[in-house]
């Protein structure tokens, strides 16, 4: 792959967007190749994803503008569609995927990062929606996402405005769940990805299809999902374990590994 880095490191994997001379910006072959980079990840192992941006600059300064610049509607609506596809299928792949915000996240960079399920960021990130100076609408899924993140009111602010924020602010918001100096972003993100692949697979993929499909339907609806979720765990080994070893009188024993089963 030319312009996607991926590593595995035991139970969690990173993803790094690696087109630094664009700052990251997602023309269509990142996006194709960001689709084909879900399709390796090995699910038997990879219990946790970290997405970030190659370099100290930028995490992705958004979709590539000269690429868009001369599109029909045509060829606009199948470029959006692609990006639209890959963020929804990242948004629901089954494990958890973490945004590690390296600097810049604007417009499609910023909405990549709300398709993850966390985001964490550096001192010097910048997130903003800069589309209608552009001429255009967010169009990967940024009108939705932002305001289910951070209400409807912070966001039509940040996208009529198209006014960038910085960490300190984007973490006063909501936006993101922490900020750290620069050089301790990836490790802060490792070591999260880390303790989640630690916790039972089967639980924490179906506590993920619990909140996200939870949070498309009322309350009534959301419940069922969740009960159906719950019960789905039992019969598992790692439930059967899990809890044996809470029971479990002898405090000498170790906890194993949970083994996705
Ligand atoms: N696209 C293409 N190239 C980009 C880029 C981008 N988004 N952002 C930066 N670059 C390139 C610059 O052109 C420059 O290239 P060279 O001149 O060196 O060849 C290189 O990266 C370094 O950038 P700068 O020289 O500008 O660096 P600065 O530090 O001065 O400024 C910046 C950094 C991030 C503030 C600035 O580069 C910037 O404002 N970039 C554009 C940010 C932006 O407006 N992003 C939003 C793009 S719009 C759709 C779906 C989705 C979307 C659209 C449609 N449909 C459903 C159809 C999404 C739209 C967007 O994301």
């Amino acid at each position: 792959m030319e312009f996607i880095v991926y590593e595995q490191k035991g139970e969690y994997a990173i993803i790094t967007i690696s087109r630094e001379k664009a700052l990251n910006a997602l023309n269509s072959a990142v996006l194709e190749e960001l689709d084909k980079v879900l399709d390796q990840v090995d699910l038997g192992t990879v219990r946790c994803l970290i997405v970030t941006g190659a370099g100290q600059k930028s995490f992705v300064a958004g979709a590539d503008i000269g690429e868009m610049s001369n599109l029909s509607k045509a060829e606009g609506e199948a470029f959006g569609k692609k990006g639209n596809d890959v963020f929804r299928r990242l948004e629901n792949f089954p494990i958890p995927v973490i945004a590690a915000v390296n600097g810049f996240a604007l417009g499609g960079g910023c909405e990549l990062s709300m398709s993850c399920d966390i985001r964490i960021c550096s001192d010097n990130a910048v997130f903003g929606q800069p589309e209608v100076g552009l001429g255009i609408t967010p169009g990967f899924g940024g009108t939705q996402r932002l305001a289910r993140l951070v209400g409807a009111g912070m966001a039509k602010q940040m996208i009529y405005t198209a006014r960038n924020i910085k960490a300190d602010e984007a973490y006063r918001i909501g936006l993101v769940n922490a900020v750290y100096p620069q050089e301790e972003l990836l490790p802060a993100a490792e070591k999260m990805a880390a303790g989640i692949a630690k916790n039972a697979p089967i639980a924490v993929r179906n506590c993920k299809r619990a909140i996200n499909e939870g949070l498309d339907v009322d309350m009534e609806e959301a419940l069922i999902i969740e009960e159906k979720l719950f019960g789905n765990c039992f019969e598992t080994e790692d439930q059967r374990y899990g809890m044996a070893f809470f029971l479990d009188k002898n405090k000498e024993k170790v906890k194993e590994p949970f083994k996705n089963k």
